[in-house]
């Protein structure tokens, strides 16, 4: 039997283990999670996305530090699939969070790359869960902006960052408009390297194709946010006359000197309590829920019917449908079919 209260009490070696133990997909795992899961909820989850070199890490360990000055406990996830956790990323990484170590509040986690991109996504979601549990008040989620597997780990935190920066050659063009939407705040990161205003221009302008109805919304004064959650506009057609609307602000920040992060800080919070009075954060819960339950299921069932029809039978439909005798769609129909379904 799991005994969820040394985690729940803040006991950080259980709580590695646990970690350790969801990253290998080891039995434990199931049923700690389980006994976990009435203790989740409370955190605010932030993803931090965007290309590699943007400067993700070096910001992450700002806001850590920022939080920890207000009195927040804080849990960072750096999810790299391209670096090992021995890999010379991560090494890097390490040396800059060292101004968090050693202080209780703060809790560092880099995921190994293991197994497929999807099982990244899944363990990432349940080391976060177990964060939550363990009572991390704000969990910081680092992930490269590259594929979709990023885009949903992005997706599933409750405020998420982009990051770009100057010099990463075609940038901007880089950034996926499935990103882009995703986006609740945007970051030009190195605004103190001379071709930044490009980066903002290019970025503005990806922005107005995301989202159209907010161009009025973005401002970006020199490191100063403006209020982001601003009433729809009375004039524009189509737009609800009254509620909460979140623009995504565009922020510039200098990690490695700690410029703009404060603000940032602020903007994260007033998402936040957007999300809270809007009761977008409720929706957004309900329906990163609903599809984490919807794939659960979707691979439980498959794994189910790969067990009772044998993976011949799979085989021999692969087959069938490569050599067009059969269409997927119909393949796929035959083989549910001999699904029994029992009213046990
Ligand atoms: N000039 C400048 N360099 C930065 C800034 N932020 C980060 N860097 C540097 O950019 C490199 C990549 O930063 P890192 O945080 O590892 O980026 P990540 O790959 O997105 O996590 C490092 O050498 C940082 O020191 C910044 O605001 N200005
Ligand atoms: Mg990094």
């Amino acid at each position: 039997m799991f005994d969820p209260a040394p985690i729940l009490a803040g006991n950080r070696r259980a709580l590695a283990r646990l970690l350790t133990h969801i990253e290998n997909a080891a039995p434990e795992a199931e049923a700690a999670l389980a006994a976990l899961f009435p203790h989740t909820g409370r955190a605010h989850l932030v993803g931090v996305t965007g290309p590699p070199g943007s400067g993700k890490s070096s910001l992450v360990t700002e806001l850590a530090k920022i939080y920890r000055g207000a009195q927040r406990t804080v849990a960072v996830v750096a999810v790299d699939p391209s670096s090992p956790f021995t890999g010379g990323a991560l090494l890097g990484d390490r040396i800059r969070m060292r101004a968090l170590a050693g202080d209780p509040g703060v809790f560092i986690r880099s995921m190994a790359s293991r197994g497929s991109l999807g099982g990244l996504a899944r363990a990432t979601a349940d080391v976060v869960k177990a964060l939550d549990a363990a009572g991390f008040e704000r969990i910081l989620i680092e992930t490269v902006g590259a594929g979709q597997a990023e885009v949903d780990i992005a997706r599933a935190a409750h405020t998420t960052l982009v990051i770009e920066a100057p010099g990463l050659g075609d940038d901007v063009q880089a950034i996926k408009a499935g990103l882009l939407e995703a986006a609740d705040i945007l970051v030009v990161n190195k605004a103190d390297q001379p071709n930044a205003e490009n980066t903002v221009r290019a970025l503005r302008a990806s922005l107005d194709l995301a989202h159209p109805a907010a161009r009025a919304w973005v401002t970006d004064a020199d490191f100063a946010h403006h209020g982001a959650s601003a009433p729809p506009p009375a004039a524009e057609s189509g737009q609800p006359a009254e509620g909460d609307l979140w623009l995504p602000p565009l922020l510039r920040t200098v990690a490695t000197e700690g410029r703009g992060a404060l603000e940032l800080v602020e903007a994260i919070e007033q998402h936040r309590a957007f999300l809270q009075r809007s009761g977008e954060g409720a929706r957004r819960d309900r329906d990163r829920l609903t599809h984490e339950l919807e794939t659960r299921l979707r691979d439980a069932l498959l794994a189910e019917l790969v067990a009772r029809v044998g993976n011949g039978q799979l085989a021999r439909a692969v087959e069938r449908v490569v050599a067009r005798e059969i269409d997927p769609g119909r393949a796929a129909k035959e083989l549910a079919e001999q699904y029994p379904i029992r009213n046990t």
